[in-house]
């Protein structure tokens, strides 16, 4: 007699399973690009520009050719007698592959040689003559705009200045009202510095065109395999079936993966050039100066405050450094991300947004790193507002925020930029953190060691953000609705392999996607094999960023499970001979209602499918599932910090910090909260240690990791995790939010605002990130505020 199963037993929702992809990465047996030997495979590496700005005169490759071992040497006037000297980026922007006229950043890509192995081509590119006649440079956005700036687009038709878009958000008017009633305004200037994903693997690529068979297939680390292929198959003009993109292992991406990169190009047509595979492998230096940059925005920002501290009204000006080539991956309807998804956590009537984009002698960037397009700088901004906001009114900082949460029965929430928030228990979760950190006792205690001239501070982060792009009505990249799939086989065994159009990186699909089938069909999670990552077998998918991959992807594991078990079920009412009406399912198993004893396991269904189908049943059970999710997910956070620091020496340390995280149904708790003591660590390191940024001539500084600094287990402060508060999402299959982000993009403000409150008192309201032990220094010293770069303000 078959019995259900027990979910947790099978490794469905809720079980703390093992990732089952660390099997081999912890043996050394993972599969990375750089791992990939192909017959007849040469090798491919770039020359870069030392200059920031300059007009390329000439480059005399003769030299390189001559060195024995070298099969070619590509420049972009090569490039462009095949039309590939520009390609597009995913904002509708070009972005050159190899450089013709104007090297634009320092780093970029100028040439390319491949040979026999790696070090003759690094040498050949040694060999390479390039005459630079240096122009003036532009390293943020005040410069861009100052009156006879240097055009740095002049390639482009229509670009008369560096300005690339100017765009607005909100209701204006009724944000001027709201301001003019208020009974106080507050006001905070800061700049989020440029900062770098920076993961363990670099990016490379190996392109192997086949002339017999005319396919291209491209071994590379990438995020978002199907969006590759539609950008090979525009700029290289290959029909897409000729195209197979494989991302294997990645070691790690952090939104460093999602672009296109001039290498991947050169690979491929050096491929299709020599008729041999082409692998170009990326070092340390070159993915730090030149790929993937986050963030460098100036923000400004204004909130309308009642006295008794209701917030009335808020005013947001960004002016975002794109560096040369604006190249974010984001949706196309917005130009700045979803920064607009500020205050969403908070009930405020009325808001306005303005936002202006500039090009820069920088490396392109923008986008990447650990955010949900641009809501990283959103939440900083928005919790270093509210922290100052309270501590204008004189007013408790949990107080502050709790009479300005978006109320538990107040959802659905259209919040004042049109986003609708459907879900949260706010309340509850700063609840749990203040009893967490023990927020009275601390306040005390803070009190009396300022007595003793010791500086004690608290921060508080409290977000909700918006994950899992689509719906495909509002969310598209370069016209392609945001959408997922998966697609699901279950073998005659009972056994079963799901696929998505995700990609992951070190986040276990592998392991996760297992638990979803597990929980929809009973089959033990150890029995499901999950890939991702081929465009040849993999169904359409736009790939993993934006923590979308559970909300999207996720939500079509669940619903081609569903598809899968509305199947089983006619093929249980055969085997059991009643009608389909007359069956009920409990996990793993179909019965007969009136007689419970009388059942067949999922299992049994399956080789029924192949052996035993009733007549007129197309055999085989499996199916695919495309799934447009009617909302994003809206996770909610907090994060509190408590601190000391260091007054001669401007050194902070981190005392304790708590998080209070609820993404709705966790799948995998052991994996979630990886997850975010991943990002809290990525926190602190961005608060507080990791600082690249350009000096006047556009130099990148730090661009090595002496300076660049990665967080080790050292200095990493301990994390307490809390996970007692569920608001399931209302609209996702499975009830799930996403979390690859939240601590990453919440927890900066918690450090910043902890180490600013130490400070109170001092007059000090901001210092810029990275939190470095001479700006506090400074800053407590002379009481001032102390910025990294200069700050640029809109109205002088
Ligand atoms: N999960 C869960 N229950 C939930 C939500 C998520 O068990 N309620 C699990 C998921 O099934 C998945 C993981 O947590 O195994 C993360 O899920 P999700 O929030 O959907 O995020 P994505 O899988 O889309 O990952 C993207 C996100 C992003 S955008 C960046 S950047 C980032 C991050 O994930 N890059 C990472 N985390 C990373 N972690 C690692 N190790 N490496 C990266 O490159
Ligand atoms: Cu913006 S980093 Mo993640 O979205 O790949």
């Amino acid at each position: 007699m078959s019995q259900a199963v027990d979910e947790i037993k099978i490794g469905g929702i809720g079980a703390s399973r093992k990732r089952v992809e660390d099997n081999r990465f912890i043996r050394g047996k993972g599969n990375y690009t750089d791992d990939i030997v192909l017959p007849g495979m040469l090798h491919m590496e770039i020359l870069r520009s030392p200059l920031a700005h300059a007009r390329i005169k000439s480059i005399d490759t003769s030299k390189a050719w001559d060195i024995p071992g070298v099969h070619l040497v590509l420049t972009g006037e090569m490039m462009a007698t095949r039309n590939l000297a520009w390609m597009p980026t995913l904002s509708y922007d070009t972005q050159a592959v190899l450089a013709t006229d104007k090297v634009r950043f320092q780093g970029q890509e100028v040439a390319c040689v491949i040979a026999d192995d790696p070090y003759i081509a690094k040498d050949a590119c040694e060999a390479i003559i390039v005459d630079y006649e240096p122009l003036p440079v532009i390293v943020n956005p005040k410069q861009a705009v100052a009156d006879g700036a240097p055009v740095i687009r002049d390639d482009k038709e229509n670009q008369p200045d560096n300005v690339i878009y100017d765009w607005e958000v909100g209701d204006r008017e009724g944000t001027d009202r709201a301001f003019a009633a208020a009974d106080l305004v507050s006001k905070l200037e800061l700049h989020y510095p440029r900062s770098h994903p920076s993961p363990i693997e670099c990016c490379g690529s190996i392109a192997d065109f086949n002339r017999a068979t005319s396919k291209l297939t491209v071994y590379m680390t990438t995020q978002a395999p199907h969006i590759i292929r539609a950008a090979v198959a525009m700029v290289a003009e290959l029909p897409e079936h000729m195209i197979r993109i494989i991302s294997p292992d990645i070691g790690g991406g952090f939104g460093n993966k999602v672009p296109v990169y001039p290498g991947y190009v050169c690979s491929i047509l050096a491929s299709i050039l020599l008729e041999r595979p082409v692998k170009w492998i990326e070092d340390k230096s070159g993915n730090l100066i030149s790929t993937g940059f986050a963030r460098d925005i100036y923000l400004k920002g204004e909130v309308a405050l009642r006295r008794d501290g209701k917030i009335l009204a808020v005013r947001m000006h960004t002016d975002a450094d794109h560096g040369a080539f604006f190249s974010d991956a984001q949706p196309s309807k917005f130009k700045i991300g979803l920064m607009h998804s500020a205050f969403a956590a908070y009930d405020i009537p009325v808001a306005h947004l303005t936002a202006r984009g500039t090009y820069s002698n920088k490396a392109p960037g923008g986008v990447a790193y650990r955010c949900s397009f641009r809501v990283t700088e959103a939440m900083f901004f928005q919790e270093r507002m509210i922290q100052a906001a309270a501590d204008d009114l004189g007013m408790d900082q949990g107080e502050f925020r709790r009479m300005n949460f978006v109320a538990d029965d107040a959802f659905p929430h259209r919040t004042p930029f049109g986003f609708l928030t459907d879900s949260g228990q706010y309340a509850k979760c700063l609840d749990v953190g203040l009893k967490a950190i023990d927020y009275e006792n601390f306040r005390r205690e803070q009190a009396e060691a300022r007595g003793r001239g010791r500086l004690l501070g608290l921060g508080i982060s409290t977000m909700t953000e918006p994950l899992g792009a689509g719906n495909s009505r509002e969310y598209d990249i370069l016209g392609i609705k945001m959408f997922d799939s998966a697609e699901l086989k279950v073998h005659m065994t009972g056994k079963a392999i799901v696929r998505t159009g995700a990609r992951t990186q070190g986040q276990g699909h592998e392991t996760t996607w297992a638990q979803i089938v597990a929980h929809e069909l009973g089959i033990p999670a150890e029995d499901v094999v999950v890939e991702e990552g081929d465009t040849d077998t993999a169904p359409f998918g736009m790939g993993t960023y934006a923590s979308r991959s559970t909300p999207v992807a996720g939500a079509a594991v669940a619903m081609v499970s569903r598809k899968i078990r509305a199947k089983a079920r006619k093929l249980a009412a055969h085997l059991l001979e009643v009608s389909e009406e007359d069956i009920e399912w409990e996990l793993g198993r179909f019965y007969v209602r009136s007689a419970p004893d009388r059942g067949v396991t999922i299992q049994e269904c399956a080789i029924a499918a192949y052996a035993n189908m009733p007549d007129g049943m197309e055999p085989g059970l499996d199916a695919t599932a495309y799934y447009d999710p009617p909302n994003l997910t809206w996770p909610f956070a907090v994060y509190i910090v408590t601190v000391e620091v260091d007054p001669e020496t401007g050194v902070w340390d981190v005392l304790k910090m708590v998080a209070v995280d609820d993404c709705g149904v966790r799948i995998n708790p052991m994996i979630v909260e990886g997850q975010i003591m991943g990002g809290l660590t990525e926190a602190y390191a961005m608060s507080n240690m990791q600082f690249i940024t350009f000096d006047a001539d556009g130099n990148c500084v730090g661009a090595n990791y002496m300076d660049y600094l990665l967080p080790t287990a050292w200095e990493t402060p301990g994390f307490e995790l809390h996970s007692e508060v569920v608001t399931p999402c209302p609209h996702h299959p499975i009830g799930a939010k996403g979390i690859g982000e939240c601590a990453a993009v919440g927890g900066p403000a918690a450090f910043v605002n902890a180490v600013i409150d130490a400070l109170s008192g001092t007059g000090v309201r901001n210092i810029d990130m990275p939190l470095l032990p001479d700006r506090v220094w400074e800053a407590i010293t002379y009481r001032r505020d102390v910025s990294g770069a200069p700050p640029v303000r809109s109205d002088d």
